[in-house]
């Protein structure tokens, strides 16, 4: 099991505190959508993702975003017990969406991305550190049912 110290916690906690979620969820999918294009694929129902502008401005990619960060938002809840907290979702992306993997550490990379341009005071070397682990550790979560 991941062992999380007092600081780390504390780091992730104060920073989610201060979080949008559908700012900075709608910000983070669409970067995914338009940094590594590949990652469209899975959204072919969501319309136009043409242009960065058509994607920045989807409504679904908006809703989208906001849905599966407020879903990593139960992962700060439960830092103890992330793989748990995900095992359905698990099952959701592996055995029906199909969604590769390498894609949570993608997401999760872009996440950090977004935060810490947001919140550029707060992003110290440990509390980077400490995000760091958390998305790993959701990431390996969301992946598990793969194993
Ligand atoms: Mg996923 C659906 C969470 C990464 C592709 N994702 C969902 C849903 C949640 C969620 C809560 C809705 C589940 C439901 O309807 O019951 N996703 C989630 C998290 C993370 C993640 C927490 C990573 C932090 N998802 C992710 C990535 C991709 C992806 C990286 C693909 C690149 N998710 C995906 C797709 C759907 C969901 C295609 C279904 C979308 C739809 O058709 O509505």
């Amino acid at each position: 099991m991941v062992h999380w110290t007092a600081e780390e916690k504390q780091l992730i906690t104060s920073v989610w505190g201060k979080v949008n979620v559908e700012e900075c969820g709608a910000e983070a999918l669409a970067r995914l959508l338009i940094v590594y294009p590949w990652t469209q694929r899975f959204f072919s129902s969501f319309g136009n993702l043409s242009s960065p502008t058509a994607i920045i401005g989807n409504p679904k990619v908006r809703a989208h975003g906001r849905k599966v960060l407020t879903s990593f938002g139960e992962a700060v809840k439960n830092l103890d017990n992330i793989k748990a907290t995900f095992s359905k979702l698990s099952e959701l992306h592996c055995e029906k969406l199909h969604v590769d993997p390498e894609n949570f550490r993608l997401l999760g990379d872009i996440l950090i991305i977004v935060l810490a341009s947001h919140f550029a005071r707060d992003f110290t070397p440990a509390c980077q550190f400490a995000w760091q682990k958390l998305v790993g550790v959701v990431a390996h979560a969301l992946a598990r049912k793969y194993h």
